[in-house]
């Protein structure tokens, strides 16, 4: 009865934790530590990750198919699945099936692997994810700049002497579209080595507590600050051209005129910064010998986010930071080849049927969706597959759209638990439990702050029988391309086209090989662990199918470094990644130049709502989902409404006072929590809460079942350049609760 050890990747946050688990004999979970071991989190852990064991042996946790909320077996499931997703297919076109992709979808390795063929198979135009509740802003701001919405540069934490940070709150989310375990230490160790620390938040949050110095800011507002600080840049001639960057920028010229209306007295009443702090941060962040700027979703989640996301680059850019130590740097992931051109970026491919909003990445907002079920007529959505995603807390203005889901003729949803969304889904395939669940994070190493690659392979076997998450997934792939069958023949044909398309290109590694050779070379594990071998193998660190000896394949990272590999601090490589048209960094592209018109509106005639809500992110919690976790939701009540005490006063509320916040959309009731961490005029609620609904099984959960802040979000306000959902500075009312 001796324990055994093993080690994984955390896949619940993007910090990339190493891990040490400890399992008994009948593989469960007993003790979860930091692995020591791991190159780049060295021990780090977060009570999520501590906590990994009771998540993954959650009794509520689903263990088979459901059908109508039945248990099923699998052939019963996948049945259904084809039989009535092919009766609307048929009845009503390819895009009257809706996806809804969820953010753990982008924490697995099936996730990324299987996604965006199941949406190509589907072939609608209905694709959703919650990116466009998330980060989509980033992506068009990318995607204009550089050519690739992809191409993310990320602060280099380990080196930089200045970082000014917006709308981002790391000790408590740990860290976003910036993977780097240990954010807290890494912060700290700026500051130790005689850094600054700059944070704009509308409330002084931990990581504002750190920081040298907290600028509140009015929430919604951080594009007038942006740009006055561009402005001043200019202005004082603050401006940097450095060698790397010398003739690679185009645009200045246009930025420079766009930004002389926004003077930083002109700006200070809408943003709550007075010009001369706006003036000392230009100058502090131009005088930094090595520094970066870095926004997050407190940055993307409101009407200006793709405004913000752009000027956060540009403030990169101008102060010669982009693509240098210690600045703003573009990461080199093992899986993605360096010889990929892509076609040039553009939005609006085709609209949504119902408000026309342009499509983004080949999805369309989730603001849309509830619009696309509800409203009758030609193309109307009546089915839908979610997976790993909860819409109905997650989306704006949920409340509604949980209601549309009930309505859906029929919907499919790949999820471990029956809860708020997945309650209304006519089957549900659950994905096998984490510790059976082969890990490598594919899209978080093309964010992490140094070059890094894990595997991580399942610690404990699938029982016989249970599909994994890739096969699940491949399987609905087959089945909506009207084929079904073995899963496994899906990652065939994907091996195969690119190998035949790796041989063909120019600069390729393996140019000129036979691609039935290479197909014979590749890892003996899962379809899915062969696909992944072979990604890494044409990668940057691969061994090109023996070209390069010493390099990357995975068997190597398996067995030589089952702790994972440090590949490196992160290097230049602008040259690698640039691929807009020109070849140049677009810093004023005329979609964004022409959405500045935006602010020079709000200039003109300022509207100021009595109160705005923001959302909050608390350690022990993942968005809607870890709240059925026993150890995560003890102690005391954290969906509670923060806001200022003056305004408590005003309103005439105290402490635990129940307060009712209502909007366009909808009322809430929550608990009061007067503090003067949130500025004057701002009321901080978390989201992923409101548990109490009927039909689903997360016991915990639903005895700390908290309130919805979605059900007064709104779906009407978006960011009109990324469709992305507007979750801070939504106006509202609050008062107190009547008893
Ligand atoms: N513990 C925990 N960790 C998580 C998650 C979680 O739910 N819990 N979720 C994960 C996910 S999906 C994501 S995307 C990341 C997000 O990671 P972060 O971006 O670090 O997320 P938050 O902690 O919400 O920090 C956003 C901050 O923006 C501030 N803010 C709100 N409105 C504005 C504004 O108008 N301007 C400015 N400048 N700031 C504003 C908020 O007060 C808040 O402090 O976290 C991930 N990690
Ligand atoms: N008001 C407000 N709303 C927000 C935000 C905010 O800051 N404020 N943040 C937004 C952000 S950043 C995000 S990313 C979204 C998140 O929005 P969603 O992705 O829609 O919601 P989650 O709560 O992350 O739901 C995750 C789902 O995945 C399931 N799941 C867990 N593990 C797995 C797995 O291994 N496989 C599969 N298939 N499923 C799994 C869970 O059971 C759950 O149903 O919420 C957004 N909504
Ligand atoms: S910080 Fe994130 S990755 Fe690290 S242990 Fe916590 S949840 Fe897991
Ligand atoms: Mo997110």
């Amino acid at each position: 009865m001796a324990d055994r050890t093993a080690f994984r990747t955390c896949p619940l946050c993007e910090a990339l934790c190493g891990l040490e688990l400890t399992l008994d004999d009948n593989g469960t979970i007993t003790r979860v530590r930091g692995d020591a071991k791991d190159p780049f989190s060295k021990g780090f852990i977060c009570p999520k990750g501590a906590t990994l064991g009771s998540l993954d042996g959650d009794p509520d946790r689903l263990a088979e198919p459901l059908i109508k909320g039945e248990a099923a077996t699998w052939d019963e499931a996948f049945e259904t699945v084809k039989r009535e997703l092919s009766a609307v297919i048929e009845r009503y076109g390819r895009d009257s099936v809706a996806v809804y992709v969820g953010n753990p979808t982008a924490h697995s390795l099936a996730g990324p692997l299987y996604v965006g063929a199941l949406a190509k198979a589907l072939g609608t135009r209905n694709l959703y994810t919650a990116s466009t509740a998330d980060q989509m802003p980033k992506h068009v701001s990318s995607g204009h700049m550089f050519g690739d919405p992809l191409t993310i540069p990320v602060p280099d934490l380990d080196r930089t002497d200045h970082l000014l940070m917006l709308g981002a709150n790391p000790l408590e989310s740990n860290g976003s579209l910036c993977s780097a375990p240990d954010f807290p230490g890494r912060l700290k160790a700026i500051r130790a080595r005689g850094g600054k620390v700059v944070v704009v938040d509308p409330r002084r949050t931990r990581t504002a507590a750190l920081a040298d110095e907290h600028l509140f800011i009015r929430p919604g507002t951080d594009a007038f600050l942006l740009m006055a600080l561009v402005h001043t840049l200019f202005a004082e001639e603050l401006t940097s051209s450095p060698e790397h960057l010398e003739g690679r920028v185009n645009g200045l010229d246009d930025l420079r005129a766009l930004a002389v209306d926004f003077a930083p007295e002109r700006v200070a009443d809408v943003t709550g910064v007075p010009a001369e702090t706006v003036r000392r941060t230009a100058r502090e962040l131009a005088a930094a010998g090595r520094a970066a700027v870095y926004g997050r979703i407190g940055t993307c989640t409101q009407a200006y986010g793709t405004l913000n996301s752009w000027l956060v680059d540009v403030l990169n850019v101008l102060t010669g930071n982009l693509d240098r130590p210690g600045g703003a740097m573009f990461p080199r992931p093992a899986h993605a080849p360096v010889y990929r051109r892509r076609k040039p970026f553009t939005t609006g491919r085709w609209r949504s049927r119902v408000r026309e909003l342009p499509e983004v990445n080949g999805e369309l907002p989730v603001a849309t969706l509830a619009d696309e079920i509800e409203t009758p007529g030609e193309g109307q959505v009546r089915a839908l597959i979610t997976i790993g995603g909860n819409p109905a807390l997650s989306a704006p203005n949920a409340e509604r759209l949980d209601r549309a889901l009930a309505g859906l003729e029929f919907m499919v949803s790949v999820d471990p638990y029956l809860n708020e969304t997945t309650r209304h889904a006519h089957v549900v395939l659950p994905p096998p439990r984490p510790a059976q669940t082969p890990h490598y994070d594919i899209a978080l190493t093309g964010l992490a702050v140094r070059n890094y690659a894990r595997f991580s392979p399942p610690v404990v076997p699938l029982p016989e029988g249970r599909p994994s998450e890739a096969e699940l997934l491949a399987r609905l792939a087959l089945i909506a391309s009207g084929t079904d069958g073995d899963p496994a023949a899906l990652d065939e044909l994907i091996i195969n086209t690119t190998l035949a398309k790796a041989t063909a290109a120019e600069g390729s590694p393996v140019h000129g090989r036979d691609p039935e050779e290479l197909r014979g070379m590749l890892d003996g594990g899962t379809p899915t662990e062969q696909r992944l071998d072979m990604m890494l193998r044409l990668g940057p660190y691969g061994d090109g199918f023996g070209s390069d000896p010493s390099g990357l394949t995975l068997t190597r990272l398996r067995t030589e470094h089952p702790h994972g590999i440090d590949l490196g601090a992160l290097e230049p490589r602008l040259d690698e990644v640039l691929c807009t048209t020109s070849g140049r960094i677009e810093l004023c592209p005329p979609t964004f130049a022409a959405d500045v018109d935006r602010l020079h509106s709000a200039l003109r005639a300022p509207e100021r709502p009595e109160m705005v809500l923001i959302g909050r992110r608390h350690l022990r919690s993942n968005n809607s989902w870890l709240h059925n976790v026993p150890e995560l939701v003890r102690g005391s009540n954290t969906c509670t409404l923060q806001l200022n005490p003056d305004d408590a006063d005003r309103l005439g509320v105290r402490a635990g006072d129940s307060v009712r916040v209502s909007s366009r959309t909808g009322a809430i009731e929550a608990v009061a929590e007067p503090t003067d961490t949130v500025m004057p005029g701002v009321v901080s609620l978390p989201h992923g809460w409101g548990h109490d609904r009927p039909g689903t099984r997360t016991r915990v959960a639903h005895r700390h079942a908290g309130v919805n802040v979605n059900a007064v979000t709104d779906e009407q306000e978006i960011d009109p350049l990324s469709g992305n959902a507007v979750f801070n500075g939504v106006p509202v009312t609050v008062e107190p609760a009547t008893r």
